[in-house]
């Protein structure tokens, strides 16, 4: 199919609408990769010290930086891995959407961070393709990143935050 050549990575879903004419293919896909890079892995943990030493003595992955981000309410590692970060994050109070995650599922992967160069206008393009964002507009993160998410349900079962550096 037309589709299926311009665009591999394409889901089967869209090439059924294309085919039965729903869909306009020039606009069907972002025509270029709008995520340039993985900026981190987020791990939601329960004892951040105890993750840090962790990771340092298995990995020899050190902290390049530490934050708490009060909006989120969470406290992070940062532990560089190549041109990304592993996300080491605990909850710093109750309402805090990690300790919610905590509470439910237990220590592990609770997002990824993708680097886009413009996390305004991948925003729109997420919301113009259909996908329930947790933020209306981009918002100040950690670093002094720019960021967004995106809801797990609304995209592959994994919550996604867009970052620009
Ligand atoms: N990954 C995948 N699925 C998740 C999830 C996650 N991190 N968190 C929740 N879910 C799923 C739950 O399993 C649940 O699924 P079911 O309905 O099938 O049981 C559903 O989503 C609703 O979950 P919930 O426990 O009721 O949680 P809430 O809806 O209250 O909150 C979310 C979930 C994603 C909306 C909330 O965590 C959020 O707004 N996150 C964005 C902000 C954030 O995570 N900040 C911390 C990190 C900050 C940083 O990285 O700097
Ligand atoms: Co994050």
């Amino acid at each position: 199919m037309a589709l299926e050549a311009k665009n591999p990575y394409e889901n089967a879903d869209l090439v059924d609408k294309e085919a039965s004419g729903q869909l306009d293919p020039e606009e069907s896909a972002a025509t270029e990769p709008l995520l340039t890079e993985i900026d981190h892995i987020a791990i939601a943990v329960d004892d951040l010290p105890a993750a840090i030493d962790e990771y340092r003595d298995t990995f020899g992955a050190v902290v390049e930086h530490r934050e708490v981000v009060d909006s989120d309410g969470v406290e992070e590692a940062l532990l560089r891995v190549a041109d990304s970060y592993v996300q080491l994050l605990t909850p710093t109070r109750d309402d805090s959407p990690v300790a919610k995650y905590l509470a439910k599922k237990g220590p592990g992967l609770h997002h990824v961070g993708y680097r886009v160069d413009d996390c305004a206008a991948v925003l729109e393009q997420v919301k113009a393709r259909g996908h329930k964002v947790l933020d209306e507009t981009p918002r100040p993160g950690s670093r002094g990143t720019t960021v967004a998410f995106i809801h797990p349900k609304s995209i592959a079962g994994t919550l996604i935050e867009l970052v620009q550096e």
